[in-house]
């Protein structure tokens, strides 16, 4: 089960999870929700909105930024973790993060899901952490690191769907042979981490190649900047209706969860979407 005291399905009812990002420089929202009582705000108005998952984000992993210690994520995160779970029991909270220390400290205030944009391989212990705490994990492809990964316009793929898909399996195959639960594991293909335009809408229109590998799916096309150069349209936040499209691209294709900045849209595309999806026949 992936949520708390709800038994559903995502390969039926897909899960919307709403970012939360406790930065000051995120790419789309940076600096919007630093302080503890701006945060929980903006997730208790997510989660009004639909939200089935709350994912908090103590580091920018926008191209070029720089990695944030433990301390200082662990600063940012955990008040608003606390408060969150202390004002709701219900909701799922994801900790977006790639260090051991910081997931464990989320987890231990009341987190469910870690959010590895480097699939256990950044922080030897986290998988571990992972293992012994039973939570859910999002392992995602990244090529290179926020660092270096766009440098030049991004690297080249002899074959993207493949790689991907071949990483994905062989990151699921190290997290269960650590004792990870195989149905704890998300993959996710990492859309815009390392990825040029077309990289990103050949991910889209091949997505159904990752749901095939047979794990729950998720996908963060969200006010991603690809949106903006198909649409020719200026800044993250312009961006929410091509989001939208790439939410339903995916929803279509069997993805379980989609990782959104617009929360009330999406939630309501995905259920139009998933009606068609599952219409008898
Ligand atoms: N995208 C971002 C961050 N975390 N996690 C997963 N699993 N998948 C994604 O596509 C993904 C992610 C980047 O978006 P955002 O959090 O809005 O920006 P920033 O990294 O600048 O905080």
């Amino acid at each position: 089960m992936l949520l708390r005291h709800r038994h559903v399905d995502p390969a039926v009812t897909p899960l919307v999870m709403g970012v939360l990002n406790v930065t000051p420089d995120s790419f789309s929202d940076g600096g919007d929700h630093v302080a503890t009582e701006t945060a929980l705000a903006h997730a208790l108005e997510m989660i009004a909105d639909g939200a089935d998952i709350i994912d908090v984000g103590p580091e920018s992993t926008r191209p070029g930024a720089k990695p944030v210690p433990a301390d200082e994520q662990i600063a940012r995160a955990i008040p608003v973790i606390s408060r969150l779970r202390a004002k709701n029991e219900k909701i799922a909270i994801s900790i977006d993060t790639r260090l051991a220390p910081v997931a464990e400290a989320a987890l231990q205030a009341g987190a469910d899901m870690v959010n590895d944009v480097s699939a256990l391989r950044d922080d030897p212990a986290m998988v571990e952490a992972v293992a012994a705490s039973g939570a859910a994990v999002v392992l995602m492809h990244m090529h290179g690191t926020p660092i270096d990964m766009q440098l030049g316009g991004g690297p080249h793929y002899d074959d993207l769907v493949g790689e991907i898909a071949a990483f994905l399996d062989e990151r699921r195959r190290y997290a269960v042979s650590h004792g990870v639960d195989p149905s704890r594991i998300i993959l996710d293909p990492g859309i815009g981490f390392g990825k040029r335009v077309e990289h990103n809408l050949l991910i889209l229109r091949n997505v159904d190649r990752f749901v095939a590998l047979g794990q729950t799916v998720l996908v963060g096309a969200s006010r991603k900047s690809f949106n903006g150069h198909v649409l020719g349209v200026e800044g993250p936040k312009r961006r929410t209706v091509g989001s939208l499209a790439c939410v339903a691209i995916a929803v279509m294709a069997g993805v379980s969860i989609v990782r959104v900045h617009d929360v009330r849209a999406t939630v309501e595309a995905v259920r139009m979407c998933a009606a068609v999806r599952h219409a008898p026949s």
